[in-house]
């Protein structure tokens, strides 16, 4: 498929405004330098945005326009420290043959381990993942780390690239959006100090995670090079590492660690797998015997 055509414009689009119906954003600023960018090889236009509202900490998006062979889109929207509602996640890296989708509303806690979370913030979202589960079907083995970060209702998908599929992919990704600004809408605030404070370093580990082994990254810095990369991903995309807390990487994922004290370039340290979905249609997990 011809990718020139298509873009991932109206999918942010429709977030934004769909957000600012319920709710008032605000522009952040953003480093002058991130704000719109050409790739090395000229094929390639970076486009940010941030933003944010009450309840909301970090609402921000970039798009990356590559012609007819690459469109990328990673959307993100991470809640205030007072509140404990899922972070929002749309990566989509699409090729004129392949789609890799991640979207998901990200648990703040481990959706396993604590049920309540999960009670709370997805029990009744499971009929949402139901109606996409056919057309987006698991995407085959994947590293159990980045499994820990996903929700029962967490759509992992290699789709081939067709007009079709762009269509049912717009179509979850409001779905899922909206079922988010509903989680928003519903979240109250923490009721102590302490619960916040949790929040924050819930969200800390998620960022520390991300700006370190985010799958985009090499490509990121083929694109833009290494240092703007860099930039890009500490100041913008995960934007928070550097302020949320002290703890390092190797603090939250001491299995990272090598001899000399560097952070192990592998992205997994346990590997692949969960070939088919690890929940069951009620949310349970049932992955413990990795496949
Ligand atoms: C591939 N992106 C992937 C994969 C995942 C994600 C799971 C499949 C590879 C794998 O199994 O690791 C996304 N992984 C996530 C997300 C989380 C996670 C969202 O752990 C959250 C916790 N993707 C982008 C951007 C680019 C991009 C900005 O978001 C490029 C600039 C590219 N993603 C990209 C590419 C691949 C990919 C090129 C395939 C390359 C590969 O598998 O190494």
């Amino acid at each position: 498929m011809d990718l020139s055509a298509f873009s991932y414009q109206k999918f942010v689009q429709f977030a934004l405004e769909e957000t600012q119906r319920r709710t008032t954003l605000s522009p952040r600023p953003i480093q002058e330098n991130l704000k719109c960018l050409r790739s090395k090889d000229g094929n390639a236009t970076l486009h940010t945005l941030s933003f944010k509202a009450p309840k909301i900490r970090h609402i921000r998006s970039l798009s990356i326009e590559g012609g007819p062979s690459m469109q990328v889109l990673d959307f993100a929207a991470f809640p205030e420290l007072k509140f404990d509602f899922p972070i929002f996640c749309a990566n989509f890296f699409t090729t004129s043959t392949l789609n890799i989708i991640v979207l998901d509303l990200n648990p703040l806690y481990d959706a396993t381990l604590q049920r309540d979370y999960k009670e709370k913030y997805y029990r009744n979202l499971m009929p949402l993942y139901q109606k996409y589960a056919e057309l987006l079907p698991w995407g085959d083995k994947i590293t159990s780390e980045s499994l820990k970060f996903f929700s029962p209702i967490v759509i992992w998908s290699k789709i081939n690239s067709t007009p079709q599929n762009y269509e049912v992919l717009y179509a979850t990704f409001k779905d899922y959006f909206k079922a988010w600004l509903v989680s928003m809408e519903l979240a109250v605030e923490a009721v102590n100090e302490m619960q916040t404070v949790c929040n924050c370093e819930a969200q800390h580990k998620y960022l520390a995670w991300r700006a370190e082994k985010d799958p985009g990254h090499p490509l990121l810095k083929r694109l833009i090079g290494e240092n703007l990369a860099r930039e890009m991903i500490r100041h913008f995309l995960f934007e928070g590492v550097d302020s949320l807390g002290t703890k390092t990487f190797l603090d939250y994922f001491p299995e990272y660690h090598c001899e000399d004290g560097s952070i192990n370039q592998k992205r997994s340290i346990i590997g692949k797998a969960y070939k088919t979905r690890p929940w069951d249609a009620g949310g349970e997990f049932i992955g413990s015997k990795a496949s």
